[in-house]
This record gives structure tokens, C-alpha cells and sequence, in this order.
């Protein structure tokens, strides 16, 4: 089952049925404890209609209203390489093989609700930056208990230079004005996310396909519930909160985000988040 926030109200969708629910907190709402047998209570009680789709289409917010986004870096042999490389110069290059390997992984802060789009909203480049990627991700929402509840998809924007040039700038590489996205929607299943499952993007230029890549997500060094154990740790989420679980995928060191680029990331059973990039 799939819930979009949208501007009229949550859409739910299941099986290629639209239905509203009744909820209208979307805080209360994706933090019940009983999320999925609550989906299902209420697609049996509501009725549905194809014209609800038409909400997703013209009024889709980021699945977001109050949860901080955090997100786990260097969980892909891919991503220790990319910034084992960006940062030789820095003398930060074994920090990156370090984590790799040690239980403790990367956590870091990524954006307030402020800082996230969604489908179909701009991400932002710095304009103080002149190597830009966008990182695909597979995204967790995290209820406030701990259990990992949803699945989203997500944009960890990342400045590479800035990031490369200094490990200690990596809140400033990573956090700015529009520097996360997520959605389209939050993906509720009644099992976890099958290992199998691809990640997917795309990036077009005038309209042009310039990149693209794909990885499942089993490539993955760690597991999901360790990465939301290290996060919940000595941190409490009353709302729950959103986890980045790290790229997999990096675009060729000569390449950069351009203004008017289209970001395109699709993982299997959730759906597809598109992204124009903007600088102003
Ligand atoms: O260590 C820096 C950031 C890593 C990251 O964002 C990723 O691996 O996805
Ligand atoms: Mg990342």
C-alpha cells in the first residue's frame, strides 16, 4: 500500500485503487504503531475512485511534516570508493575505508521538514560549489518506536568538492536549502523491502538521458535495523523520523549537476522521484 500526501488530503493506493482516508494529521497519521492494518481497515470502509488519482497529479507534497531526515553514509563499496578518491588530497581518504569496515556506521544530520522537497519540486545546487551529484536512496520512515514502518524514495544532494575538500565540511556539502528530496510516496508493507528490490536513476539534460545506473539494494554493507538501532540509540523521534541509507550509485568524477536537470530515482514496489535542479 502507497500514501501520497497531497495538498487536498493522504491518498492511499492499493492495487491500482485510489481511496482518501480519514485521517488529517499526517504527524499522528504515518506514526501509528498499527499503520498497516489501519490502511487496510480503512480501504475497506472508504470508497474508492479513480479520480482521486488527479490529487497525486496536481497537489503532491513531500510525505513530510515534522520528522527530522537523517541519513547513513558509506554503506556501499561504491560510495567508500567515490569519497575515498575525493578526499585524498585532504589526507581524509582512510576515514572512508575506516567506516566501512567498523560497526559503528555513519549517521549524520540531513535536513529539517523545511529543507525537503518532493516529487516534482526543485532541489537546489550551492552556488558556492562546483561539483554536484544527486545521491539515490533508499529512504526509511522510522516511527517513533524504532520499528521501520514505510519506505520512501530520496535525494541526499551532495557537494562534492566542498565534501571532498574537507571532511569536516560535510554539513556544509550536505545541508543547505532544498538539499533533500523525498517521495513520491511512503510505501507500507506488510513484510520488509525485498532485498532484491533496484534502486534506479536517471539523469536527463535537454531532455536527453546523460547518466544512468542501477543497484539492488542488497549491495548494501549493512542491514536496515542496524542502521535505525545506531540512529535511535541516544536520539528519540516523537513524530518518527526519516533515515537516508547511502548511495550506491555515483555518477563518473567529471560529471556535474547543471541547472534545468532532471533527477530521476525509482526503486522497485515504491515508485519514481523526479527532481528539477534549480541554483537561486
Ligand atoms: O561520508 C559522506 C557521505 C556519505 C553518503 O552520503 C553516502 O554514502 O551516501
Ligand atoms: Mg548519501
Amino acid at each position: 500500500m502507497k500514501i501520497y500526501k497531497t495538498l487536498q488530503g493522504f491518498v492511499i493506493e492499493h492495487t491500482g485503487q485510489y481511496y482518501i482516508s480519514r485521517h488529517t494529521d499526517w504527524d499522528l497519521f504515518i506514526n501509528r504503531e498499527d499503520l498497516f492494518f489501519e490502511l487496510q481497515r480503512e480501504i475497506q470502509l472508504l470508497p474508492a475512485a479513480s479520480e482521486y488519482k488527479s490529487l497525486i497529479d496536481n497537489g503532491l507534497l513531500a510525505p513530510i511534516q515534522s520528522q527530522e531526515v537523517w541519513a547513513a553514509g558509506v554503506t556501499y563499496l561504491r560510495s567508500r570508493n567515490a569519497r575515498m578518491e575525493e578526499s585524498k588530497n585532504a589526507g581524509g581518504d582512510n576515514f572512508y575505508d575506516r567506516v566501512y569496515d567498523a560497526e559503528r556506521p555513519e549517521i549524520f544530520f540531513k535536513a529539517t521538514p523545511n529543507r525537503v522537497v518532493g516529487s516534482g519540486q526543485a532541489v537546489r545546487i550551492r552556488r558556492d560549489s562546483k561539483w554536484n551529484v544527486p545521491e539515490p536512496e533508499l529512504t526509511l520512515f522510522i516511527n517513533s518506536k524504532g520499528q521501520i514502518s514505510g519506505y520512501t524514495v530520496g535525494n541526499d544532494m551532495s557537494s562534492r568538492d566542498i565534501e571532498g575538500e574537507n571532511p569536516l565540511y560535510l554539513p556544509q556539502a550536505k545541508t543547505y536549502d532544498k538539499s533533500a528530496a523525498i517521495g513520491p510516496c511512503i510505501a507500507i508493507f506488510d513484510e520488509p523491502i525485498s532485498p532484491e528490490s533496484t534502486i534506479s536513476i536517471e539523469i536527463l539534460r535537454y531532455e536527453i538521458p546523460l547518466f544512468s545506473d542501477s543497484i539492488e539494494i542488497n549491495r548494501m554493507k549493512r542491514k536496515l535495523v542496524d542502521l535505525a538501532e545506531f540512529l535511535f540509540r541516544e536520539s528519540s523521534f516523537p513524530n518518527g523520523c526519516f533515515l537516508m541509507t547511502g548511495t550506491g550509485l555515483v555518477p563518473n568524477d567529471n560529471f556535474t549537476l547543471e541547472v534545468g536537470d532532471e533527477i530521476r530515482i525509482t526503486i522497485d514496489g515504491i515508485g519514481t522521484l523526479v527532481n528539477t535542479v534549480e541554483m537561486k
